[in-house]
This record gives C-alpha cells, sequence and structure tokens, in this order.
C-alpha cells in the first residue's frame, strides 16, 4: 500500500483551480479561477480538510503543495513533450472527438496512449499521497480515466468517484478505441461513475458487458472478485445565485443597454457565446443565419448575430482549421450583407468576465445554442439564470445534454438547416407572453438544481455506494 496523507476528501482534475498571475514587478501569485466545480466544492473542501490534485497549466510547472482559501493545492507537473502528447493530443485529438460522435476523426497514436498511462499514473500516485485512510476521492473528466483503477491498486481502502463532463459514447463509436479494454478498466476502478445523460449509463453498461468481462444488472456492473460499481447520471448545474445576482446589478442593466445601443437598438439581437470548438455547431447556425439574410427573410436593419467564439485549443491542428472556416463565413456573410457601421454578424475572439457575459445574456433577444453534441452545455442553463425579467427565448440544441432539462426551449437539430432557420424565426417572433411562460417553466428548474445541489447528490451516493 502506498504512503498516505491526512486529507479526507480529495479532488482530481486536470486543472487545479486557480490561474498564476504575474504582476509589472514580475511577481507572480494564484488567483482562483472562475467555473462552478470549485465554487460547488469549495464548502466541502473546507469542512473535510479537502485537497486538490491538477496540474498549472505551464510546463515543467511543478511549485510545492500549497494552501489558498482552505483548500490543500497539490501541482502535478506536465513537461512540454506531455502536454503535447497527453492534453493536446491523447485527450483533446483522440477522445474530445472520439467521445463526440466523431465530428472529426479521432487520431489514434500509440505514443499519445504511453504518455496518457504515464500522467494517469502520476496523478493517482499525487493522489495517494495525500489522501487520509478511507478518504473519499472526486476524479475528474475524460482526462483522467485510468485514476480510478490505478488509485485502487494503491489505495483499496478510499471510497472513489469519477465524473464525465462530456459525452459517453455508444459501443459502435467507443469500439474504435484500440486501449478500448484498459479505459473501461480504468473507470471501473471507481465506486462511482457519474455522466451527464441517462443514455450514457446504457453505454457504459454494454461495454463492459462485452469488453469488460463484467455482469450488469441496470445500473449496477458487477466486476473483479463480486465488487459492485454505479452508474449513474447526474446533470451538472451553475452557480444561479450569482448569475441572477449579477443580471439584477445595476451595472450590469446598464452595460447591457449599452451593448443594444450600439449595435443599433437592433429588434432582434441574436447571441451565440461558444468555445470555439467543431462539437459547438457555430458553422451551421452561420450556415442558417447566411441563408436567412440571402432569402430576405431577415432584414439586416433590424437584426444582428453577434457570435462571440472563446479562443481554444489552439495548437491542435483541427481547433486552427475551425476558426479558419468560421472566420471566412463570418467575412462572407458581412460581405454580402452588412453595411458601413453595421455588419449583419459581430464577430469576437475573445474572452470576457462574468459581468460582462451576464451582460451580453441580458441584451440577447435570442440565445443560440446549436452544438452537434455536448455533455451539458452550460451556456443554455446561464442564459436562463440570467432572465430574471422572463424575457427571451432559447434555440437549443437537442443534441446537447441540457435539453433533458430544459424542454420549454425551442428544441432543434441543428443538421437539418431548413428546421434551424425556421425555429430561429419562430424564436424572434414569439409573443411576449409566451416567451414569459416558457422562461418561467425553465427557470423553475434551473434555480431548483444548482450545482451546489449537484455535488450534494454526487457525494451522497458515493458515501453510499
Ligand atoms: P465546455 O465545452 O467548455 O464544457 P460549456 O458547458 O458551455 O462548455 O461551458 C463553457 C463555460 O465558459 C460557460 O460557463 C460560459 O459562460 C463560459 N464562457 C463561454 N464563452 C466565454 C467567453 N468568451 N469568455 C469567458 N467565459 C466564457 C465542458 C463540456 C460541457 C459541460 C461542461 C461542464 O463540454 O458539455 O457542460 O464541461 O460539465
Amino acid at each position: 500500500m502506498a504512503r498516505k496523507g491526512t486529507n479526507s476528501f480529495v479532488v482530481v482534475a486536470n486543472r487545479l483551480p486557480v490561474d498564476r498571475v504575474t504582476d509589472p514587478t514580475g511577481q507572480s501569485s494564484w488567483r482562483r479561477s472562475p467555473g462552478g466545480l470549485v465554487t460547488a466544492l469549495a464548502p466541502v473542501m473546507r469542512a473535510y480538510e479537502g485537497a486538490w490534485v491538477g496540474w498549472t497549466g505551464g510546463a515543467d510547472d511543478a511549485p510545492e503543495p500549497f494552501n489558498t482559501e482552505g483548500m490543500d493545492l497539490v501541482p502535478v507537473p506536465l513537461t512540454a513533450d506531455e502536454i503535447q502528447d497527453f492534453y493536446e493530443g491523447f485527450c483533446n485529438a483522440t477522445l474530445w472527438p472520439l467521445y463526440h460522435d466523431v465530428i472529426v476523426p479521432p487520431v489514434y497514436h500509440r505514443q499519445w496512449w504511453d504518455v496518457y498511462r504515464r500522467v494517469n499514473n502520476r496523478f493517482a500516485r499525487a493522489t495517494a499521497g495525500v489522501a487520509d485512510e478511507g478518504a473519499v476521492v472526486f476524479v475528474q473528466d475524460y482526462q483522467l480515466q485510468l485514476v480510478p483503477r490505478i488509485l485502487r491498486q494503491l489505495r483499496p481502502d478510499l471510497k472513489i468517484g469519477f465524473f464525465l463532463h462530456i459525452p459517453f459514447p455508444p459501443a459502435e463509436l467507443f469500439a474504435q478505441l484500440p486501449w478500448r479494454r484498459q479505459i473501461l478498466s480504468g473507470l471501473l476502478g471507481a465506486d462511482l461513475v457519474g455522466f451527464q445523460r441517462r443514455g450514457a449509463v446504457g453505454n457504459l453498461v454494454a461495454l463492459c458487458t462485452r469488453y469488460a468481462d463484467a455482469v450488469a444488472a441496470d445500473d449496477n456492473i458487477e466486476v473483479e472478485d463480486g465488487r459492485k460499481v454505479r452508474a449513474s447520471a447526474f446533470p451538472i448545474a451553475i452557480e444561479v445565485a450569482e448569475i441572477a445576482r449579477l443580471a439584477g446589478d445595476p451595472a450590469v442593466i446598464t452595460r447591457s443597454e449599452t451593448i443594444r445601443t450600439e449595435l443599433g437598438s437592433p429588434e432582434h439581437l441574436l447571441l451565440g457565446l461558444d468555445r470555439l470548438d467543431y462539437t459547438k455547431g457555430i458553422g451551421h447556425r452561420l450556415k442558417a443565419w447566411g441563408e436567412l439574410l440571402a432569402e430576405g427573410e431577415v432584414n439586416p436593419d433590424d437584426a444582428v448575430l453577434v457570435q462571440v467564439a472563446t479562443p481554444s485549443r489552439e495548437r491542435v491542428e483541427a481547433y486552427q482549421t475551425l476558426r479558419d472556416e468560421i472566420e471566412l463565413q463570418v467575412g462572407r456573410i458581412n460581405g454580402e450583407y452588412g453595411r458601413i457601421g453595421a455588419p449583419a454578424v459581430h464577430y469576437l475572439h475573445a474572452s470576457y468576465d462574468r459581468p460582462e457575459l451576464v451582460a451580453l445574456l441580458r441584451a440577447a433577444d435570442v440565445m443560440v445554442v446549436t452544438p452537434l453534441r455536448d455533455g451539458m452545455n452550460l451556456v443554455a442553463k446561464e442564459y436562463v439564470a440570467a432572465r430574471i425579467d422572463l424575457r427571451g427565448a432559447l434555440v437549443l440544441s437537442e443534441f446537447a445534454g441540457a435539453a433533458d432539462e430544459l424542454d420549454a426551449a425551442f428544441l432543434v437539430n441543428p443538421h437539418d438547416i431548413d428546421g434551424l432557420k425556421q425555429t430561429l424565426i419562430q424564436a424572434m417572433q414569439i409573443p411576449p407572453d409566451e416567451a414569459a411562460e416558457r422562461m418561467r417553466r425553465m427557470r423553475n428548474h434551473v434555480v431548483t438544481h444548482d450545482v451546489a445541489r449537484w455535488a450534494r447528490e454526487f457525494l451522497d451516493s458515493l458515501r453510499a455506494a
């Protein structure tokens, strides 16, 4: 058995919940990164002397463990080569496309797999070194699927939970993976495996029966020595109260009015807000918008689309190609239908702080969320949380996890461009009382299911598992 530590609750994630910031004098310090996960887990961290094991985001950056805001942070170093082979390679060019319906072809490299194993080993050892006897360990996401198994071998005394933030594909796709047995065995090292949607549970059960010599009945998978693994859906949520507070902040309201004025006070403001990722369906959205303009269904004098695309994974080739394609599409639409001072698509390749994001959400008459596949999609829930005024319409892809809960949205199949066009028009023309009724139904759900509840439900199930 490995060396033990003193933390009775340990979160293991690819990234630490802090970013390094350097001031003008060259002094560096840590700032908590924005994100619902750390906010939801912070109270648990404080109550149980929690530790968070993760990477700092830099190459060869291995500071000693340190404490911030009641959490012990345990940095796991990655070399520049490991960042390429593990993070950009196996995580984001193999697993990410494979788990998102093969929208772009996954790349399989044995060298990347070797590094994925090595890095997962390092995370598991770092965790084993800080976890107290019988501690609860909560492992996050596709970067660390081997950690539950390695950790169980090192420390059979631990309670291990795993949550996958992205979709878990059906056997027809997953079976492509040359290392499918190892990944399944890695996941089955956990006591509880959590997914965003119910369907993923069925996918895991089917795959384990076929490739992992496991016996499964419903959500219970029986593995070696009769040990039981539970699989279940825990749809992730957002910090609703914080977003609603910002939405009511006079400075944010003023900013949101300014945004509308600066856009020429359009009758219809449509908003897309996504990481620049091929899963998000930005191209399909632009195609539909371009056709509506071409056919005169939409008048660029009274309707604008704002597309914010957050820079993402810029060293991965598929993301460079995507950026070129999207920017070409935006340029064409603006060249055809824009006028001086009045583009038909306002395209912004940038990150914003929370108040600015909420001001944008408040300014949008129609929020357009059209991923081709998405684990959950927090932006859809954030839009609902920000509409304390019960105005606005949400167009939402049925391929986002959020569609299970937000069934009062205008649900669309983004591949059906004609259907998408019709839905955009419907959403733009929604009568105010229908908009309020739909928004009220969605808010009832979002407000009562916040991220703190998500964390509580997962951890309660893990303790009971
Ligand atoms: P992501 O794919 O990153 O998350 P999403 O769920 O939409 O996608 O979350 C994006 C977050 O970034 C949101 O909180 C949003 O407000 C924020 N954001 C977007 N654009 C921004 C910008 N320009 N500046 C600053 N912030 C911006 C993965 C999965 C999802 C799953 C989440 C959580 O792919 O399916 O919902 O994890 O589990």
